[in-house]
């Protein structure tokens, strides 16, 4: 299984990427805790990471290329992976086709979007603004990084769409309901 998942911030992308893990047995890849990872250890990619991450803009795209490439190398990652947050345009996506085919695989297998309201968003990452306190967790900064979801990221939802690729899923229920009903469309 090649898998991507797509959505909004707050989706769920996380949150539903480990129940998939844990079902399917093979990694997830989350470039947002490869970066927030990177900030906290306060590495070179990490402090030119920062201030983009902060203000809930997508850092540049080399940046995060090479985290991607390095870990879909990994030996765990050979029978199959769960991409989080990853690819968020459209010039990602084509590097991880390309990426892909370096490795002998024809693309990713599929795109799986985890479809919520913008006021269900705002709501579920203030409140995880209360228990984690991520610094792009504030309002005005969760209503950019909307903006920025849909001028760069949802185009995806057509790419993937007109390759056949895609399946969408409602987000909004409890975890085990949204998780069942991903594993009915990944059937
Ligand atoms: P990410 O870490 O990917 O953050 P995100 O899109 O905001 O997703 P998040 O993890 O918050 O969403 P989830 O759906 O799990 O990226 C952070 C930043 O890193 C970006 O803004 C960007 O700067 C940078 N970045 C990352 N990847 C990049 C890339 N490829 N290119 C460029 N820049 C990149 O959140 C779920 C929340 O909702 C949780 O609190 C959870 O408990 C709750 N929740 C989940 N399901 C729920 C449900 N059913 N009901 C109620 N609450 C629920």
């Amino acid at each position: 299984m090649r898998l991507v998942l797509l959505g909004a911030p707050g989706s769920g992308k996380g949150t539903q990427g480990e129940k998939l893990v844990a079902h399917f047995g093979i990694p997830k890849i989350s470039t947002g805790d490869a970066l927030r990872a990177a900030v906290k250890a306060k590495t070179p990619l990490g402090m030119t990471a920062k201030a983009a991450m902060d203000a809930g803009d997508l850092v540049a795209n080399e940046v995060v290329y090479g985290i991607v490439e390095d870990r879909l190398a990994e030996d765990d990652a050979k029978k199959g992976f769960i991409l989080d947050g990853f690819p968020r345009n459209l010039a990602q996506a084509q590097v991880l086709d390309d990426m892909l085919k370096r490795q002998g695989a024809a693309g990713i297998g599929k795109a799986l979007h985890l479809h919520v309201t913008d006021e269900e968003i705002v709501k579920r990452l203030l409140d995880r603004a209360q228990k984690e306190g991520r610094a792009d967790d504030t309002e005005p900064v969760i209503r950019h990084r909307i903006e920025v979801y849909n001028a760069e990221t949802s185009p995806l939802l057509d790419f993937y769409g007109k390759q056949g690729k895609l399946v969408k899923v409602e987000g909004v229920g409890t975890l085990d309901e949204i998780f069942q009903r991903i594993v009915a469309v990944l059937k």
